[in-house]
């Protein structure tokens, strides 16, 4: 305990004091935590023998800073934002409990009852995490154990957010919830949260406060202008598909599967932008490289990925698999696409649901920019025009677990998270490079296209890749036809209830080729629109309520 509370803590102390002032950086963090980690687990034998005999004489139990369970919830399998935090607590004495990804409400509450948390953590990465999150608020609000104890719930991750946490989430629960932006912010929030009772009700305050100016301000937004879907569709972005512009038919119809791809031909493709994000380093990619603040730690990390991106690669640790199919396609409703199975184009495949913008558009030169939908860029049914349409599922992942294991058992949380990070950037790197093989070989619309690595990466080609749960497709459930159509289970990848892909480094999408295709942004859409398509669609409202809530 001496060692451990002594130089150990010492040292991890001037650690956090160096990364709360912005005088270090995350991968110099979770890099001190492992020789903290190594040692405290060399170190294990000998305290709990100490700490036995310490009891007994004085009949105090010493304790940690505080207890937190955090998980990643059901349905969603990220996992590294949750680890980092994991790390950052620990090095600052709390104990935390990680269990893991995909985590049912049910289960998190049995553990910190079992365990007799202080805290519980939640995190997620999409967007029907979100949903998930306030399912398990208004659980904890139903449970005495909770709403007596008024235990703090956190909330962090991606697609997360103070409005969302404060509108959405605080409300059904009586005891506090709070935000979290980042790893750095997690310590002083959950030191305040488990202070002394004067700090506890000042930070309450502050917190409760806080989320009530943001609940009125959300209450008193003024709402963006939105046409009716019917003057949206009016307005829509309307293409050609004839002469330059008219559909080219790809070189087969139907699937192909890409099994075991060589990982060191993926590595060119690697955009290693998103890579310093995780490690909470920014700036662009190789300018950061040199940046005078994080340019040191940002090569460093670089350098380190490098080697362990050579050492998988060599080493065969992760197995990328990957599915496309290329299928006749036309649009109809104006905002669906209607994908047949082959050439006849008498069987539906899957439709392929879109949201149309809606907020008023400026007018530049005259013309009114138009209210877009992915439906506008394939030629619709009426016009007998023979479009077609792509789609895509591929993994970096398969394999993963056994070396994640294998750095986790050697308290490694360092190599883990860069080791996952990798695979996220491989799987990207996969759907790049399928893209392009789709361009230049299996649909052929750009044969001699040559582009380097910047260029794709800056997205100078023919055509767009969106992925449903981005701005442009924000809604996830279309994955699950998807998979069927492509039969993802023959390489290893599934949908979970939430419209996570497993494993989690995996990438799937669409391919839209017509030259004037682009991504944008849908935002706000209307009640009229949640009708619409839930007609369309043969479902209940509420179920587009839930799916869109964010644009709603
Ligand atoms: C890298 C990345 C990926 C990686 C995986 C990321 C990962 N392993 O976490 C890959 C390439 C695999 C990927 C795939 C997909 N992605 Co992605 N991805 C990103 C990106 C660019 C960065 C995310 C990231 O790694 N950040 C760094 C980590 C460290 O941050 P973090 O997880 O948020 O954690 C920090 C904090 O949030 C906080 N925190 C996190 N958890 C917790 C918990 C607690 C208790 C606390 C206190 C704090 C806390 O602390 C952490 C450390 O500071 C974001 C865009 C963005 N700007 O965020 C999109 C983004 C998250 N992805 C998105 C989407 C849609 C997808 C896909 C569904 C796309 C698709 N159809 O293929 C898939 C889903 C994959 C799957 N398995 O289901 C959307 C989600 C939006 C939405 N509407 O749902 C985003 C926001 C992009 C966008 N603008 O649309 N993605």
């Amino acid at each position: 305990i001496e060692v451990i509370e002594g130089p150990l803590m010492e040292g991890m102390n001037t650690v956090g004091d160096l990364f709360g002032s912005g005088k270090m950086f995350l991968p110099q963090v979770v890099k001190s935590a492992r020789v903290m980690k190594q040692a405290v687990a060399h170190l294990i034998p000998f305290i709990e023998e100490e700490k036995r005999l310490e009891q007994e004489r004085t009949g105090v139990v010493s304790k940690a800073r505080g207890k937190i369970v955090i998980a990643t919830v059901k349905g969603d399998v990220h996992d590294i934002g949750k680890n980092i935090v994991t790390v950052v607590l620990q090095c600052n004495n709390f104990e935390v409990i990680n269990m893991g990804v995909m985590v049912p409400c049910a289960d998190i509450f049995a553990r910190a009852k079992e365990e007799n948390a202080d805290i519980i953590g939640l995190s997620g990465l999409i967007t029907p995490s979100l949903e998930e999150m306030a399912y398990v608020a208004k659980e904890m609000q139903r449970d005495p154990y909770f709403r007596e104890r008024k235990m703090p719930l956190l909330v962090g991750g991606a697609t997360t957010s103070r409005a969302h946490t404060a509108v959405k989430i605080a409300p059904n629960y009586e005891g506090p919830v709070v935000y979290v932006p980042d790893a750095s912010r997690t310590v002083p929030v959950a030191q305040s949260l488990l202070g002394d009772d004067e700090q506890r009700a000042q930070y309450l305050a502050e917190i409760a406060a806080d989320y009530e100016r943001i609940r009125v301000q959300h209450a008193n937004k003024k709402t963006v202008p939105l046409l009716t879907l019917e003057q949206a569709r009016a307005n829509k972005a309307k293409l050609a598909f004839t002469g330059d512009c008219a559909p080219v038919k790809p070189k087969f119809i139907g699937r192909r599967v890409f099994a075991n791809y060589d990982l060191a031909s993926l590595a060119r493709y690697i955009d290693w932008g998103p890579f310093f994000q995780t490690w909470d380093l920014a700036g662009p990619y190789p300018a950061i490289l040199k940046d005078e603040v994080v340019g040191e730690a940002a090569s460093k990390v670089f350098e380190e990925g490098q080697a362990l991106l050579k050492k998988l690669v060599e080493g065969r640790w992760l197995t990328a698999n990957g599915v496309i199919a290329m299928l006749p396609a036309n649009s109809i409703n104006d905002d669906d696409i209607e994908i047949y199975t082959d050439e006849t184009r008498s069987e539906v495949a899957l439709t392929w649901y879109g949201a149309r913008q809606q907020t008023e558009k400026p007018v530049i030169d005259g013309v009114a920019r138009p209210n877009q939908c992915m439906a506008d860029f394939i030629a619709t049914k009426s016009s007998g025009i023979a479009d077609y349409i792509g789609m895509f599922a591929v993994t970096a992942g398969i394999g993963i677990e056994k070396h994640e294991k294998r750095f986790e058992e050697a308290h490694d949380d360092y190599s883990s998270i860069m080791l996952k990070s990798l695979a996220d950037r491989l799987a990207e790197a996969f759907a790049e490079h399928l893209h392009e093989r789709v361009r230049k070989e299996f649909w052929g619309y750009a044969a001699d296209e040559s582009l380097g690595n910047d260029a794709l990466i800056k997205e100078a080609y023919r055509g767009i890749r969106p992925a449903p749960g981005y701005p442009a497709c924000p809604e996830h459930t279309v994955k699950a036809e998807m998979f069927k159509t492509l039969q993802c289970e023959e390489i290893g990848m599934r949908v979970t209830e939430s419209f996570a892909m497993f494993p989690g480094a995996s990438v799937s999408g669409f391919y839209l080729a017509h030259p004037g295709s682009k991504y944008f942004t849908v935002g706000k859409i209307g009640n009229d629109q949640a009708e619409d398509m839930a007609a369309r669609r043969g479902v209940p409202k509420e179920d587009i309520e839930r799916w869109l809530a964010p644009n709603l």
